[in-house]
Formats: structure tokens, sequence, C-alpha cells
């Protein structure tokens, strides 16, 4: 029996641009990533696998620096003498400036350098075969490369993008189908790329990807695994295994018929009454059609709230009007005016011209009203 367990899409390193934080917050997502390799590295221990395998992505090329790299290496120099084996990604393909490349790794650790399919014996009846990146845009199809003979088991560990299924607006890295794993003769095929756990065929998989380790952004909702794979000479076995500590959620908060910035702020600490949430990393988006007296102070309620969370990423409005458009664009006053114009500008324009009308409207109506205009 043979036991594998196989992460992925880590990131170390990652910019975390994409959150609208402080350098001290991303600083402390990078730290979680990092935490989350030493958990891994642990269940690997506890676990007492055969073999910890990567599946590309372990960090971001251009922000990662050799003191990533050397934490990488003693992390997964705890688990010598075992091998660690290591299929380059995209974001961390093998390249001559690469960590992989120009750092000494422990002897446990091997990465796979090149776009052709190496073996590497896991047992007398196991066969691990790996290939890498060797650029951050590669398009070749690897698996359709790979035919193994039959008489052993063997499993691929590659960074690679199941066509059927690539997100809209991301590129295939390394596309392959379905046919290509069934026509190899692969027992199966480990994976990367993919941030979600996906698992192929779902009740009986063939190939997997464990998903992002730590989800990395809002769209990663929800947990995160790594994979235990157990191959006893009759099949395989895939278990998803969670592995996350840090959940990212999104949440909404009606404001309707909220008259006072207390009432929102009040609202929005009830959501950390829910344990999970107090632990997540959070964004809240106010909904709904606040009474007109209200003062919304983005700013002022993040900062009243944030201490409840985590983490609570700047509060997005998507509120609508809080003013009676019907009853102001009957009044014979400048006012009443505005609000004619622009709804029959509205009611003309192209649904990209929407918003812009909207925020007009929103902040001409707040500036008859006296009250501050603010961003939103
Ligand atoms: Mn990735």
């Amino acid at each position: 029996m043979v036991r594998i367990l196989h992460f992925a899409d880590l990131h170390l390193d990652r910019s975390f641009a994409g959150l609208s934080v402080a350098p001290s917050e991303a600083a402390k997502r990078r730290e979680e990533l990092r935490a989350a390799l030493r958990r891994i590295v642990d269940l690997a221990l506890e676990l007492d696998v055969d073999a910890l395998t990567v599946g590309g992505d372990l960090y971001e090329h251009e922000r990662a620096g050799p003191d990533t790299g050397n934490f990488i290496a003693a992390e997964f120099a705890r688990f010598a003498p075992k091998p660690v084996l290591l299929a380059p990604g995209n974001h961390d393909p093998y390249v001559p400036d690469s960590l992989y490349w120009r750092l000494e790794w422990p002897p446990n650790v091997h990465i796979f350098q090149t776009m052709s399919w190496e073996p590497v014996e896991l047992s007398d009846t196991l066969t691990l075969w790996g290939a890498g990146h060797r650029g951050p845009a590669v398009r070749d199809n690897l698996l359709a490369t790979l035919s193994v003979e039959a008489g052993r088991t063997n499993i691929a560990l590659v960074h690679a993008s199941d066509i059927s299924a690539v997100p809209e607006g991301k590129p295939a890295h390394c596309p392959f189908t379905r046919e290509d794993i069934e026509r190899s003769g692969l027992d199966f095929a480990l994976l990367g790329h993919y941030h979600e756990l996906r698992l192929r065929p779902q009740e009986f998989p063939r190939y997997a990807y464990p998903g992002s380790a730590e989800p990395l952004d809002f769209s990663e909702a929800g947990d995160h695994y790594v994979l235990l794979l157990t191959a006893n000479g009759q099949g395989i076995s895939c278990e998803p295994r969670k592995i996350n500590e840090v959940v990212y959620q999104a949440s909404t908060v009606d404001i309707t018929g909220m008259s006072t910035s207390d009432a929102i702020r009040k609202a929005i600490c009830a959501l950390a009454e829910d344990e999970a949430a107090a632990r997540a990393i959070m964004r809240v988006t106010l909904t709904g059609q606040p009474e007109s007296d209200l003062d919304l102070d983005l700013n002022a309620l993040l900062q009243s709230t944030h201490d409840r969370f985590r983490y609570l990423d700047p509060i997005i409005d998507k509120t609508d009007t809080p003013f009676d458009l019907e009853q102001i664009q009957e009044e014979s006053t400048t006012r009443g005016a505005f609000v004619r114009m622009l709804q029959q500008q509205k009611a003309a324009a192209p649904p990209a011209d929407l918003p812009v009308l909207q925020n007009a409207l929103h902040f001409g109506l707040r500036a008859f009203a006296g009250q501050e205009i603010r961003r939103r």
C-alpha cells in the first residue's frame, strides 16, 4: 500500500493586492499561507504517508525571494528521508531565476524540471510520473503525451487545466481532457491549478484538484483541502482533508428603513455574533432603501465595526436611493427639474451608462438636501 498526501496552489508570497488591505494585513495573509505549509507537513508526518506531492503554484515567482525558498526547504526537510515531489506550475515555473533553480534543495525534495514525463518509483508496484512548467504560459497538452504500461499502478503529478471546466477569462495552462487521462492508461492524476476542490468523476475519481490550501480571495469561499491518496493494489481512494484556517465570507445587510448610522453599525456587528463570521475575512455589502435622513459614512462605519471580525474589507454601498423619486419629480422646483432630467436620461441611456447616472442622481439629491457628499 502507498499513501500520498497531495496539495497545490498555496501561492506563498502572494501580494493580496486584490484585497483593499493595508500592507500589514497583506503581510498577515502571507504569514497565514506559511502557517498552512507547516500544517501540511505536520499532517504528512502525523499520517505517516509515503510521499508528499505538490501540484504547482507553491509560490508566486515575481514576489518570492530566498527567504521564502529557505522556509520551504526547511519545512520539506522535516519530512526527510521521505520524498517531497514537486511539479512546478504557471506561477512557479522552473526557469533560471526561479527559487527551484537557484536554491540548494534538501536531498528528499525532487523537482520535476522538464516538460517530458519523468518516472519516480514510489514502491515495487507504483510509479509516479511528473512534469513541470518551464514558463508562465505553457499551452501544450502534456497529458496527451503520456502513455503508461499496465501491470503497475501509475499516477501522474502535474499542474494542468481540465478544459471541460476552464473558468471564464482564465487561460488554459497545459489543457487536457478526461479522454487524455483514459488514453494514457493512468490510474490517477494528482493535479494543481483550479483553486476549488474537484474530484472527477465525482464518485470514483480518476483525477483530482485539491484546490488552494488556503483561500486567496472572496471568490474562494468555504473550506479548502489537501488530498489523501491511498493505492492498495486493488484500486485508489482519494479522500479530501480540510486544511484551511482562513475563510472568506461575503455578506449583505439590508438597511431598508434605517435612518441612523448607529442602526447600521448594530446590524453589521450582529453578523459577528456568528462565530464563523467573526473569524472570517469579511466583506459586507449594504443593500435596500434607507431613510433619506441617513448619513451613510462608510469609512466611519468600517472604523466602528472592523474589530469585531478577523478582518473587515471596506464596506460596499449597493443601496437604492433613499429619496422618493416619484414624488420629487412632481415638484415644481429646481430639484424636481433635476430629477426629471436625470430620469429621462436614464430611460434613454445604454446600460453601461446607468451607474454613472444613478450616482449623479444620488449625489445631486444629497447636495439638494445639504448633506455631505462622500464617495460610494
Ligand atoms: Mn494557482
